[in-house]
């Protein structure tokens, strides 16, 4: 049921009363009881990420819940409905995370995704200070990889930061929260809205003071890089965006760049490079990578006992109508 692959256009949320409608459900029948919830794993603007095992089979999924409340107003909505959108054209890449299938009550909305739990980036370079430059070119090369995927299907990703950067199980790259991705810009179109989390290396608590840094301070890099690792940095942060490296033949620039030179692409892109770091986690229960403030927190009880009800039965869940999706090939999926 994908009818959103490489090249064609995304499914548009149709404004008829309101509602937003992507499409037929194809997973009606999943449940939040479907779940044991387990931990809470991650949390974002609009939700939290909590580790659960599925119940039919104990495979564990990292199941996305967003309260529907929350994301009412329109904007919010068109948001949400992108990041669904963007998620289904993401299945076949190594290096983003996949949706299982999604579904509603009518208070929330769920997203299965992959579950991977070597932990986010953020975690192990706050641990870690600063990483050399080999392991920094093989996480820049993964990340810019699946980037180069999206842009080739018309995706901004526009919020890359440690924290949205995971691993896997053997130290491979995962992007995960698509939220902030503008869906069908053209080549040629520039998105001109300050987006993510502009922090280091233009920081300031001031957050004006930030911006201005960010368009007018000159940037400065810490010693001790290569010539490569330097103009690679200057390339992408660039302040001109016509001269910024990757503006005219987006990745493939980026690819070509010497701080690459040792990576071969193919090689990349089919896991055949071994991590420079394994996370060495003792099964799919181990979650040793991710932060004490998130896993010690109790998992709300309401997010496993929704009533057994689908959307359009009343208020908030119309607007939500086509949310609730499975894959068209199950088998390949392994559900
Ligand atoms: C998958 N595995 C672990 C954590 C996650 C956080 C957000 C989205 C997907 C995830």
């Amino acid at each position: 049921m994908d009818s959103s692959r490489a090249g064609t256009p995304s499914p548009q949320p149709s404004r008829a009363n309101g509602n937003i409608n992507l499409g037929p459900s194809a997973n009606p029948n999943a449940r939040p009881t479907d779940f044991d919830f387990l931990k809470v794993i991650g949390k974002g603007s609009y939700g939290k990420v909590l580790l659960a095992k599925r119940k039919s089979d104990g495979m564990f999924y990292a199941v996305k819940v967003l309260q529907k409340k929350s994301i009412l107003k329109k904007k919010e909505q068109n948001h949400i409905m992108a990041e669904r959108s963007v998620l289904l054209k993401n299945v076949q890449h190594p290096f983003l995370v996949g949706l299982r299938y999604s579904f509603q009550t009518p208070e929330k909305l769920y997203f299965v995704l992959d579950y991977v739990n070597g932990g986010e980036l953020f975690f192990h370079l706050q641990r870690e200070r600063r990483f050399l430059e080999p392991r920094a070119r093989f996480y820049a090369a993964e990340v810019a990889s699946a980037i180069g995927y999206l842009h080739s299907l018309n995706v901004i990703y526009r919020d890359l930061k440690p924290e949205n950067i995971l691993l896997d199980c053997q130290g491979h790259v995962v992007l995960t929260d698509f939220g902030l991705c503008k869906e069908g810009v053209e080549p040629e179109e520039t998105t001109s809205t300050f987006c993510g989390t502009p922090e280091p290396p233009f920081y300031s608590q001031d957050v004006s003071q930030m911006y201005e840094n960010i368009l007018y301070q000159p940037l400065q890099i810490p010693g001790g890089q290569t010539v490569a690792a330097c103009d690679l940095l200057q390339g992408l942060l660039h302040k001109d965006q016509r001269q910024r490296l990757g503006s005219k033949s987006d990745f493939l620039e980026i690819k070509n760049h010497v701080f690459f030179s040792p990576i071969n692409w193919d090689d990349l892109y089919h896991k055949r490079l071994t991590p420079p770091f394994n996370p060495n986690v003792a099964g799919p229960a181990d979650l040793k990578h991710f932060d004490p403030e998130f896993t010690q927190e109790a998992v709300s009880k309401s997010i496993g006992c929704t009533p057994d009800t689908v959307a359009g039965s009343s208020g908030t869940s119309s607007a939500f109508l086509g949310f609730s999706y499975a894959p068209e090939d199950e088998a390949i999926l392994d559900y």
